[in-house]
C-alpha cells in the first residue's frame, strides 16, 4: 500500500494523514470549495477538489471519490467517520475497482446498519440484550401484548435508526397504539423503512462501548471500553478511557460479547460495540459502529496503540501484531469533544472567524485538531473544531490535567464547550464516578456555568489581590 485516498476532512483526515506518513504512505486528501485552505488539504501530499460545500455535492459522492482514486493511482481508500463510512454500497464500489476499502466488509456494514438484522445476526451467539422483540412489528395488538408482559415503560426505536435516532418511550399502555403509530410514519419520513421494534426502557444506563479489532486471518481482540455517558441529546461531550464502574471481571465479560459480535458479522478492521449498563450493572449489547470512532485516541492512550496503523496493517492483510492477552490497561485518558456551539445559548453553533486559536501542549495532552487561527468555520459540517485529550496515571490527575489544558487552549471569535468541559471536570457527580446517560440534563443548566465561572473570576481575583499584598508587605519590610 503506497498511496491512500481520504475520503474525509477536518481533524479525523489529518489524524489519517499522520498514520500514514509515519507508515511512509504517501497521501491524497480531498476537498469541497470552501475547504480550498484547509488544513487538511496542505497536510496531505496531494489534493483534489471533489465539488461544492455542501456534503452531498463533494464529501459524499461516492463515484466522484472513486473516480479521483483512480486517477490518482491510490491502492486503498480510508473513509474517516461520518461521511461514507459505513455506506455499504461505497464500500462495494471501492472493491469493485480494485481500491481497499480501509473498513470492514460491505456485508457487516449492511448488517449493523439495521438493528433487527443485528439481533438476528448475534442470536446465535449468547450476547445478552434488553428484553423485547426481535423482529418488526406488523401485528400493533400482539406488540401490544408483548409490551405489557416486559413491562412499562418501553422503547420503540427504529431498525434502520441508530445513535438515537427513530427512538420513542413509551410510558404505559395507553399510549401503545398511538406511540406506534407515530413511530412506523416517521421511520418511514426518515428513512424510507418502516420497521420498528420494541425493547424495555433502561431508564438511567451508562453507555459502555467496546473496541474491536479484527484481521482477516481470523483473529479478534477488544482494547477494553470506553465510558460515553457524558452526552447531550446523542452527542457525546466528554468520554473516557477505562471506566470507573467495570470491574476486571465485568470488563472481561462485556469483552467477549464485543468479540462474539464482531464474529457473528465475519468483522474485519476496527469497530466498537455499544452496550447499555444498567443501575445492577447488568449489560444489554445496542449497536455495532462499523467504522473509527470519534472517541477512539482514549483507547489508543490507554493500550499504547495506534487504532488507524492496525486498520492499515489488517487492510494489507497482515496479522494482528498482538494476542488478547498481551493487551492490558495503563493509565486514564479522557477525551473533551471542542465544538464550535455555545453552551450558555442551548449548545447552538456558534461558526464565524477563529480570531485566536491557540492549542495547549505538554506532557499528556494531545490535541487532534482540523483548525487553525484565522479561519471561518463553515456552516455546511460538523462544528467540532478539535479533541482535546489528556492522559495521566490516575482519573483524577487526567481531569486535573484537562482542567489545565482548557484554561491554556485559546480560542476568541467564536463560543465553544471548553467552558463546559471545565464545568463537567470540576462537578461533583462526574468527579465521583457516580453519574450515566442523564447527566448533562439532571446536572447542567447555563446559569450554573455563568455561576461556577463568577466564582472562578472572584478566586482568581482573590489570590491576585493576596499576592499583591504579599509583595507590598516585602517592600514595605525596610521600615
Ligand atoms: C436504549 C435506552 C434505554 N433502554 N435502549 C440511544 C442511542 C442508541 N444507541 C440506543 N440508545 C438508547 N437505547 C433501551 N432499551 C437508552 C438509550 C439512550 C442512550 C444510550 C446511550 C447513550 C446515550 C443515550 C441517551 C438517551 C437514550
Amino acid at each position: 500500500m503506497k498511496k491512500i485516498l481520504i475520503a474525509n476532512r477536518g481533524e479525523i483526515a489529518i489524524r489519517v494523514m499522520k498514520t500514514a506518513k509515519k507508515m511512509g504512505i504517501k497521501t491524497v486528501a480531498v476537498y469541497s470549495t470552501i475547504d480550498r485552505q484547509s488544513p487538511h488539504v496542505k497536510f496531505a501530499d496531494e489534493a483534489v477538489l471533489i465539488g461544492e460545500a455542501p456534503s452531498n455535492k463533494s464529501y459524499l459522492l461516492g463515484e466522484k471519490i472513486i473516480e479521483v482514486a483512480k486517477k490518482m493511482h491510490v491502492d486503498a481508500i480510508h473513509p474517516g467517520y461520518g461521511f461514507l463510512s459505513e455506506n455499504a454500497d461505497f464500500a462495494e464500489l471501492c472493491e469493485a475497482n480494485q481500491i481497499t476499502f480501509i473498513g470492514p466488509k460491505s456485508k457487516a456494514i449492511k448488517i449493523m446498519g439495521s438493528k433487527l438484522a443485528a439481533k438476528e445476526a448475534v442470536k446465535a451467539y449468547d450476547i445478552p440484550m434488553v428484553p423485547g422483540t426481535d423482529e418488526a412489528i406488523t401485528d400493533i395488538p400482539e406488540a401490544k401484548k408483548i409490551a405489557n408482559a416486559i413491562g412499562f415503560p418501553i422503547l420503540i426505536k427504529a431498525s434502520a435508526g441508530g445513535g438515537g435516532k427513530g427512538m420513542r418511550i413509551v410510558e404505559n399502555a395507553k399510549e401503545f397504539e398511538s406511540q406506534m403509530d407515530r413511530a412506523i410514519s416517521e421511520a418511514i419520513n426518515a428513512f424510507g423503512d418502516g420497521s420498528v421494534f420494541i425493547e424495555k426502557y433502561v431508564a438511567t444506563p451508562r453507555h459502555i462501548e467496546i473496541q474491536i479489532m479484527a484481521d482477516t486471518h481470523g483473529n479478534i481482540v477488544h482494547l477494553f471500553e470506553r465510558e460515553c455517558s457524558i452526552q447531550r441529546r446523542h452527542q457525546k461531550v466528554v468520554e473516557e478511557a477505562p471506566s470507573s464502574v467495570l470491574t476486571s471481571s465485568l470488563r472481561q465479560k462485556m469483552g467477549e460479547a464485543a468479540v462474539k459480535v464482531a464474529k457473528a458479522c465475519d468483522y474485519i478492521g476496527a469497530g466498537t460495540v455499544e452496550f447499555l449498563l444498567d443501575e445492577q450493572h447488568n449489560f444489554y449489547f445496542l449497536e455495532m459502529n462499523t467504522r473509527l470512532q470519534v472517541e477512539h485516541p482514549v483507547t489508543e492512550l490507554v493500550t499504547n496503540t495506534d487504532l488507524v496503523e492496525l486498520q492499515i496493517q489488517v487492510a494489507r492483510g497482515e496479522t494482528l501484531p498482538f494476542k488478547q492477552s498481551d493487551l492490558k490497561i495503563t493509565g486514564h485518558a479522557l477525551e473533551l469533544r471542542v465544538y464550535a456551539e455555545d453552551p450558555l445559548n442551548d449548545f447552538l453553533p456558534s461558526v464565524g472567524h477563529l480570531d485566536t486559536y491557540k492549542l495547549p501542549t505538554g506532557k499528556g495532552i494531545r490535541v487532534d485538531n482540523g483548525f487553525e487561527q484565522g479561519m471561518d468555520i463553515p456552516i455546511y459540517y460538523d462544528p467540532m473544531l478539535a479533541k482535546l485529550i489528556t492522559y495521566g496515571n490516575t482519573r483524577e490527575e487526567a481531569i486535573e490535567l484537562m482542567i489545565e489544558a482548557i484554561a491554556a487552549y485559546e480560542i476568541e471569535g467564536v463560543e465553544t464547550t471548553l467552558p463546559f468541559g471545565t464545568y463537567v471536570c470540576e462537578h461533583d457527580a462526574f468527579r465521583s464516578g457516580n453519574f450515566d446517560t442523564h447527566f448533562v440534563k439532571n446536572h447542567y443548566a447555563p446559569e450554573k456555568l455563568i455561576e461556577q465561572q463568577k466564582s472562578e473570576a472572584r478566586i482568581a481575583a482573590l489570590i491576585a489581590i493576596k499576592s499583591h499584598m504579599a509583595k507590598q508587605k516585602l517592600l514595605r519590610l525596610p521600615d
